[in-house]
């Protein structure tokens, strides 16, 4: 399709939202974008439109403006036939919401006919507009504070097949015998909320009984990520408030499908409880996927963040799912450190101020062959990791299996080959023979 923009009767100002000298102010929100316009339509047509629409612009010139409006408009300060960088005036966001900011430049902008792609990369958030979010109520002091451990890995497993376990088998067959061969925490599944067969609430008191008497017999601390994801906000706090009297600091939401109204009102409970939150991002590759429109992982990744999530599933690079190495090395140390550098075409700087790190969580096709591939991506010490099939597909038991994911974090962390240190730990070898240190696609 091909549109005729110019001389046309609309009478547009979009290319007053453009202009490569303006002088960008110490609170503006900077966004970076890489657009395609559609064929016929020039980079300049396109940005105009994209800076117009996601602020204070319309299709057409008005006949009567307000006196703000200067003050309310977004401008394209940099640009070239890839990426744009736009400044938008803080003014213009509400403090505190995640919804109202992305109703703005995650918005009607991607939905543009005379913009062929278009990909929010990252922004530049000022402390400015930081400063009215909580962040993570623990980040990577999970490890000390709920595990009672100097350093990760965070250990944690899903029960497979995904759905089919009642709510006690759930606990008593998987919870308590990964628990038993060394683990940390049961995962509930993304799609696993409050079925007839595993009803929520049963779940919870099942996995609270088996997780006492785990902690009995190990003496170590034991953790769930119960999935709180609901209906509707009334359930979800009653749903987070059940987790926390039976006693576990964490609650897990299945964020992109809750949405962010849900992310921050869980994230409000979690400080109030004093709980952690686990993000699971199912539903995330619909806009992150296509490297040419949507969202990055990135973003999404910074927002939870900000609003508080304290671990995230950022993707393994080498497991079932996509994910690219360097995006999510980028992803990591945005996620981690308290301030971090642009990496043109892949993230902004980010001053976090007082805003606590986020841990990764790598999961997704993982065993314990590839563990040691994770390591060296990740490290050892920060990083919460999850193995699902990987451990309940050990030909010796679900027990076992975590047996062999515990001796592969053994033997990395203690410099020994797995094959090295298989030769006297059963588990291991035999996760190896079925595994090997094949990658899933
Ligand atoms: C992993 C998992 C997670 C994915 C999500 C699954 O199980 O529970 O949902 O890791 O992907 O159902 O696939 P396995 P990501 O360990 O059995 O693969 O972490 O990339 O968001
Ligand atoms: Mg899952």
């Amino acid at each position: 399709m091909i549109l005729k923009l110019r001389g046309d009767k609309m009478q547009n100002w979009y290319n007053e939202f453009i202009n490569k000298n303006y002088k960008i102010k110490n609170n503006d929100i900077k966004v970076l974008f890489s657009y395609e316009p559609l064929e016929g339509i020039s980079n300049e047509d396109a940005i105009g439109r994209i800076a117009s629409e996601s602020s204070s612009g319309t299709w057409t010139t008005l006949t009567e403006l307000p006196k703000l409006l200067p003050k309310t408009k977004a401008y394209a300060y940099f640009y070239n036939k890839n990426y744009v960088k736009i400044a938008y005036p803080r003014i213009i966001f509400e403090n505190g919401s995640i919804p109202a900011m992305l109703s703005g430049f995650a918005g009607n902008i991607f939905g543009m006919k005379a913009v062929k792609n278009l990909r929010l990369i990252d922004a530049e958030l000022p402390s400015d507009y930081i400063k009215d979010f909580k962040g993570p109520n623990y980040g990577k002091d999970v490890i000390k504070k709920i595990f009672k451990r100097k350093h990760g890995p965070i250990t944690s497993v899903v029960p497979k097949p995904k759905l089919g376990y009642t709510a006690k088998e759930h606990a008593e067959k998987v919870a308590y015998a990964i628990w038993k061969g060394g683990m940390d925490c049961i995962k509930d599944d993304e799609n696993l909320t409050n079925q007839f067969f595993n009803k929520f609430d049963e779940r919870v008191k099942y996995v609270a009984k088996f997780r006492d008497k785990a902690e009995k017999e190990t003496g170590d601390v034991k953790e769930a990520f119960l999935n709180v994801t609901s209906p509707n906000f009334k359930e979800l706090e009653r749903r987070i408030k059940l987790v926390h009297d039976y006693g576990f600091k964490y609650f897990m939401l299945d964020l992109v499908v809750s949405g962010f109204t849900a992310m921050q009102t869980a994230s409000e409970l979690a400080h109030d409880y004093n709980m952690a939150i686990h993000g699971h991002r199912a539903m995330h590759a619909m806009f992150t996927k296509n490297p040419k429109h949507g969202m990055t992982m990135l973003y999404f990744a910074k927002l939870a963040r900000l609003i508080g999530i304290d671990q995230l599933h950022i993707g393994t690079v080498i497991g079932k799912l996509e994910g690219n190495k360097d995006e999510i090395i980028a992803m990591k140390d945005m996620i981690m450190q308290k301030k971090v550098k642009e990496i043109f075409g892949l993230r902004m700087n980010q001053d976090w101020r007082k805003i606590k790190s986020m841990l990764p969580v790598s999961s997704g096709g993982l065993h314990p062959g590839l563990l040691p591939e994770i390591f060296d991506i990740y490290g050892t010490t920060d990083i919460v990791l999850q193995v699902g099939g990987g451990t309940q597909g050990h030909p010796m038991g679900i027990e076992a299996g975590a047996k062999a994911v515990m001796q592969s974090i053994e033997a990395y962390k203690e410099g020994i080959s797995l094959e090295e240190y298989a030769k006297k730990n059963k588990e291991l070898r035999v996760a190896l023979e079925k595994w090997g240190y094949e990658r899933p696609i």
